[in-house]
This record gives C-alpha cells, sequence and structure tokens, in this order.
C-alpha cells in the first residue's frame, strides 16, 4: 500500500521522440506544432490553479486541460495536492495540467457542505497522516480528534498523533488528556512548535527526555510522504517551520486567536523536506467540518481500532453497536475496556451527525 516516493525522481522531461534528433540539414518542415510535456507533481492548489513541481524543482503554473474537465466523474476529486501529473507546457512557466495517475492512496473526506455522496481529497498519495492538536489554545476536542482517526483508518493510512503547545500546560497534564490514545496504540508526540527544546527543559527539568519531541517527529517523518491535519489554529504550520525553519511558512498571529483557530493557511500545500533524501510534507488549512466519504454504516466500527476484536460477538451478525442487546462491543464499554467516550464518538459517527467545530 505504501506509495513509492521515488516516483518523485528522475522525472526527466519528456520531449517528443524526435524532438531534436531530426537530422540536422533536412529543411524544417512544416510541422505541426508539438507539445512538450514534462512530468511533475501537484504541490499546491488554488482554486482551479495548481502549482506543479517538476524534478529539477521548476515550479510550473497550470490549469486544468479543457478535456479532463469534460472527461472528469462528477464528485470526485479531478487534481489534488500530491497528484502526479503531465503538463503540456506553455512557455517555461505555464502550463495545463494533462492527465494525472491513478492515486496509491488519499486523505478525503466528505464534501463539507452537501449531502450527496462527494469526495474532497485533501492530500493525493500520502503514506501517513500526522494529526495536530494542542493541549490548549485552541482546547483539543476529542470527540473531534476520533474523526481524523477513523477517516485516517478508512483511508487505510497509518496515523500518529502531534500533541503540540505542551509549553502552556507541561508534558504531564498534557499526556493525562491524551493517554487513551497512547493506550490504542497510536504514536503520540509531545512538541512545542514555538519553544525550542532547552525552554522545555528549563521550565520543566523532569521531562527532559520526552522534550525531544521535535526530533522524534524528524525520525516520524523520515522518507515519507506525510499529510498533516487537524483543526485551526493548533500549529501545524508552526510545527512544519521548526521541522525547516526556511520553509517560514505563515502562522496565525496568537493575539487574533484569542484561544480560537482563525484559518491561516488557505489551501494544502506540498514541501520537501532537507532531511533525507525523500521527505515530503503537505500542510493543510485547519479542518472544522469531517465527515467520512464512502464509509458504509457497517464498517465504521472497524475505523475504531479497539472495536474491531469485539465485533464479531456480538448476537446479531448486523449489531452496529449502538442499542442491540447482547453487544459484545457495548459489553467491553460496561467492562471498562472500551472508552465511553470513544463508543460516543462512534455512535455520533454511526447515526450521520453532521458534526462541525462551530466555535472555532
Ligand atoms: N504557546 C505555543 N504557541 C504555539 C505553538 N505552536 C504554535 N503556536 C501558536 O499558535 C498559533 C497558530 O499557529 P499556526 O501554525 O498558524 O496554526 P495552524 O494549525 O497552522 O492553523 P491554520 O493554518 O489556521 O490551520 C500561532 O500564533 C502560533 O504562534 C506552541 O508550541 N506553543
Ligand atoms: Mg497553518
Ligand atoms: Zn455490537
Amino acid at each position: 500500500m505504501p506509495r513509492n516516493p521515488e516516483a518523485y525522481e528522475g522525472w526527466d522531461e519528456v520531449f517528443e521522440d524526435d524532438y531534436f534528433d531530426a537530422p540536422a540539414k533536412s529543411k524544417p518542415k512544416p510541422k505541426k506544432k508539438r507539445e512538450r510535456t514534462v512530468a511533475g507533481i501537484v504541490t499546491r492548489a488554488r482554486g482551479h490553479h495548481f502549482d506543479v513541481t517538476t524534478a529539477d524543482e521548476r515550479v510550473i503554473s497550470c490549469r486544468v486541460r479543457g478535456r479532463l474537465l469534460q472527461e472528469r466523474t462528477k464528485d470526485l476529486t479531478l487534481v489534488a495536492v500530491g497528484d502526479r501529473v503531465q503538463v503540456v507546457l506553455e512557455g517555461r512557466r505555464r502550463g495545463l495540467i494533462d492527465s494525472v495517475e491513478e492515486r496509491e492512496s488519499s486523505l478525503s473526506r466528505q464534501l463539507p457542505g452537501t449531502t450527496r455522496p462527494a469526495e474532497d481529497v485533501i492530500v493525493a498519495n500520502p503514506d501517513q497522516v500526522l494529526i495536530v492538536f494542542s493541549v490548549r489554545e485552541p482546547e483539543p476536542h476529542l470527540r473531534m480528534l476520533d474523526r481524523f482517526l477513523a477517516i485516517a483508518e478508512a483511508n487505510e493510512l497509518p496515523a500518529a498523533i502531534a500533541v503540540n503547545k505542551i509549553d502552556l500546560t507541561g508534558l504531564e497534564a498534557a499526556r493525562s488528556k491524551f493517554r487513551v490514545y497512547e493506550e490504542l496504540g497510536y504514536p503520540l508526540l509531545y512538541v512545542s512548535a514555538t519553544q525550542r527544546t532547552e525552554a522545555v527543559l528549563h521550565h520543566h527539568p523532569a521531562e527532559m527526555v520526552q522534550s525531544s519531541g521535535l526530533g522524534q517527529l524528524r525520525d516520524l517523518l523520515l522518507d515519507k510522504l506525510t499529510v498533516v491535519t487537524g483543526p485551526s489554529g493548533v500549529g501545524k504550520s508552526a510545527l512544519i517551520n521548526a521541522i525547516d525553519p526556511n520553509l517560514n511558512l505563515r502562522v496565525g498571529d496568537l493575539r487574533k486567536f484569542e484561544g480560537k483557530g482563525r484559518h491561516t493557511t488557505r489551501g494544502a500545500q506540498l514541501f520537501r523536506l532537507p532531511i533525507g533524501d525523500k521527505t515530503f510534507i503537505a500542510d493543510t488549512p485547519g479542518i472544522r467540518e469531517l465527515a467520512p466519504y464512502e464509509i458504509d454504516q457497517g464498517s465504521l466500527a472497524f475505523y475504531f481500532v479497539e472495536m474491531k476484536p469485539y465485533v464479531n460477538d456480538c448476537h446479531f451478525p448486523n449489531c452496529t453497536h449502538d442499542h442491540e442487546p447482547h453487544c459484545a462491543v457495548r459489553q467491553a464499554v460496561r467492562d471498562g475496556d472500551i472508552s465511553a467516550e470513544r463508543h460516543e464518538s462512534y455512535v455520533r459517527f454511526l447515526n450521520g451527525e453532521s458534526f462541525q467545530l462551530e466555535e472555532w
């Protein structure tokens, strides 16, 4: 399942075969205009405009070719950040996206604002998802975190959780809030994007070992394409800056946040990080509405990792683990083996409850 990151490399410009090979002396024939095509990866999406970056790091500003627009399947995302594409050049810096390679993976959700099934690809071809929440400012909404996790599972993507802004609470308070996720087996990274490690050490000397969260984060990212997602204002862009200060991504002004996210990042963007030789990271705008795309109710329990082992022990084969008698999942909740809050997230999700971080 993991995509082959090698595919980023060695994408030379593809010219029509005889473009340069014509014998030097032959008269230039009146020829039909040949198209220069180049391969690349979509690194930025802004409405109908896309930046495509080639193997030699050239950025080409692209629109999508009309033919491709006509052929598209309605309600599927035609082009997303992370897609590998062929571009017909119109000059050196402009082009038309001519074809899109089939995606090997994607982080997708149901397109917000519509009830008919429609796919919104947040990032194409990721290897893993890094879900960022802050321990404070804004307060973590764990029922929302459960949605992020279920959607990563549904997309068959490994997920890790970064708990940011631990400078505001100290490590122990942060860990106690997120302990249940450690117990579920998700990698948890406790980090502070804005505070240098030394400062964290200074304020919380007992936390020396764990405060190297940024080092752990670097290890997690190495040689993979990671999509960074989470609510607005939690410090996604700040964390990416902490790994590579040269990127200098726009970070929200704390005074304007007043404890609330304000959507500083607009549109997803893909970067290569200067660690390893194929480390890519996609920064995305904060998400406030998250519903699954194409998850049927029957399989939802499989995306709550701790429920999986119980689902076949329920009395009714089509048990929804909501109200049915002799439900092994609900029994596990009563026994304290599954957290009641996680089960509540599941039930809300199951009932198609629209979920918005309205206050954000
Ligand atoms: N105290 C503290 N503040 C932080 C930390 N990381 C980020 N911030 C602040 O949190 C605010 C939001 O940071 P961003 O990086 O813009 O958040 P974001 O998740 O990218 O937000 P969107 O782009 O809107 O989705 C900024 O004011 C940052 O300075 C941290 O580790 N500690
Ligand atoms: Mg941002
Ligand atoms: Zn059940």
